[in-house]
């Protein structure tokens, strides 16, 4: 097995504290995204999303994208559930995962990507090109500032972001926030569930390793 890794960008760090708080050792590979080494031939051809973070196994499957990445080490090791142990539990860990990937970690994308040099026509992550537009960063930024106050409230009613254990969806939601500081923002003083909530998780081993 394999995971092909970035450790600078948001998306690689959520698996690789996945992957920290369940103890498992995985071989990483580089996917230098500065050089643009997602969009080769060679990488193409095992992930035609042209992403990291993207997992090989031993018989030579390739999984992409974070929910199937998660979902099979979840089923593969299941020592220390990350997405939900009963019914109710695994289906509100992807609500929330999902909720802070869509509002959170996309509006700071949308931020990003429409605005710095470094990704002129590169708007969108992916094998396709698309130009810059700056209509979408600002609406990024008021999406950004909703995301904090949207979470801060579900922490006001519990301690983790799914409910009252530590998720998968806290990490999105973790990195996600730390990302933010990518375009200078930071969680507002207002939200002080999240902020508590914020040092509570940046404190765990698993994330201290995965800066
Ligand atoms: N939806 C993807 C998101 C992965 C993603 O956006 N990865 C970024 C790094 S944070 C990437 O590979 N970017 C390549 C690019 O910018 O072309 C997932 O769930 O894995």
């Amino acid at each position: 097995m394999k995971l092909y890794d970035y450790p600078p960008a948001p998306n690689p760090r959520r698996i690789n504290i996945f992957v920290a708080e369940k103890g498992i050792e995985i071989p990483r590979e580089t996917v230098d995204l500065g050089k643009q080494e997602q969009l080769t031939d060679t990488y193409r051809s095992k992930n035609p999303a042209c992403d990291v973070p993207m997992l090989e196994l031993d018989d030579g499957t390739c999984i992409s994208q974070i929910r199937g990445i998660a979902r099979y080490l979840e089923e593969a090791y299941p020592q220390t559930p990350l997405l939900g142990q009963t019914p109710t539990e695994k289906g509100r860990v992807e609500m929330w995962d999902h909720l802070a990937f869509m509002n959170g970690m996309l509006a700071i994308a949308e931020v990003l990507r429409n605005t710095s040099k470094g990704f002129i026509n590169r708007a969108m992550v992916g094998p396709h090109d698309y130009p810059q537009s700056p209509e979408l960063a600002e609406r990024g930024k008021a999406r950004i500032a909703h995301f904090f106050e949207d979470f801060d409230q579900q922490l006001a009613k519990h301690d983790y972001i799914a409910g009252d254990f530590y998720s998968m969806a806290d990490i999105t939601t973790l990195v996600t926030c730390d990302f933010a500081r990518w375009i200078k923002v930071n969680i507002p003083e207002s939200c002080t569930h999240l902020l508590a909530w914020h040092e509570k998780v940046s404190a765990r081993p698993a994330v201290k390793a995965n800066p």
